[in-house]
């Protein structure tokens, strides 16, 4: 790994080794989003632990994390060494790739992303032997309609295109067929292959190895929201995902802020929810009534 270094590496005092370990990767925009996943992870799992894969993080953040009383929390700081030029997207938190090589005497990891919720038990998938294990992008199928926004997938040998939301990595498995060297090849040396970055390497790097999980690992509202099935993919679903609008910015529906109001208890960001969601009435309010001015101006000019 000689684009990154590992700065530091801190336990908080409940955190255990021996226990399921689920990774997030974030820097300190994401920080709040992030304990609330962990949270709604405690609150059905009592025997996992996190490894949080942190960049760019303040002082005040690093002691929010390692003072959490009800879990264990491993804090591990990654810096990037060389500026790399990803075109798109920064590299900044794209630390999952690596995990099997972070924590090389960790062997059975779920990555999650800082922007989900969990619903269920889940310490049932690290009995699993599969090396490597997402859910299916299913917009990412309908290769016309999201042609640019999931456009690495068109080359790839697998026709069918995985979210990396989740992802359970069998890091012994993946150590023993692939070299942290062998990453620096084929995701830093040729990064203007990748647009969604982590997740465009993820499907072409691992292509025929992925397991496909069930859906339910990885419900991402968007795709669901006033579908036939919805009701019902909510209720079964492991994991809901809040990809694509955020519930905490203006720009997320209604429907979506109350769905992760619902399932969140870290009280800063039921803050900026609600700050949110006063913010986009004020925006629709505005938009309504500058309307009918909107349309004479329009009508004139
Ligand atoms: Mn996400």
């Amino acid at each position: 790994m000689p684009y990154f270094d590992i700065r530091s590496d801190k336990k908080n005092e409940v955190y255990s080794n021996d226990l399921f370990h689920v990774a997030l990767c974030f820097d300190k925009n994401y920080l709040y989003p992030a304990i609330n996943t962990m949270n709604s992870v405690h609150k059905h799992n009592n025997n996992i632990v996190f490894l949080c894969l942190c960049s760019n993080l303040d002082e005040e953040s690093r002691s929010v994390l390692l003072s959490i009383k009800d879990y264990g929390v491993r804090l591990i700081e990654l810096n990037w060494i060389k500026k790399i030029d990803t075109r798109f997207y920064p590299i900044d938190v794209a630390f999952n790739i690596y995990i099997p090589w972070i924590v090389p005497e960790i062997d059975k990891v779920l990555y999650i992303d800082p922007d989900m919720i969990c619903l269920k038990n889940i310490e049932h998938i690290f009995k699993e032997d599969f090396m490597i294990a997402m859910s299916l992008e299913l917009s990412g199928m309908v290769e016309e309609l999201n042609k640019n926004l999931f456009k690495n997938q068109i080359p790839f040998v697998n026709p069918i295109y995985y979210n990396s939301g989740t992802c359970f990595m069998n890091c012994k498995l993946i150590r023993s067929a692939h070299s942290a060297e062998e990453i620096d090849k084929e995701f830093i040396d040729k990064i203007e292959e990748y647009y969604l970055l982590d997740q465009d390497f993820l499907n072409k790097f691992y292509c025929k190895e992925i397991k496909t999980l069930p859906i339910s690992w990885n419900v991402q509202f968007y795709e669901f929201n006033g579908g036939y099935f919805y009701k019902k993919v909510i209720r079964e679903a492991f994991f809901i995902h809040f990809s694509f609008h955020k519930p905490w910015r203006h720009t997320s529906s209604f429907k979506q802020s109350k769905l992760y109001l619902k399932y969140s208890s870290n009280k800063e960001i039921i803050k900026r929810v609600k700050t949110a969601r006063r913010k986009r009435i004020r925006v629709s309010l505005k938009n309504f009534f500058l309307s009918p001015f909107r349309f004479i101006k329009r009508r004139i000019g």
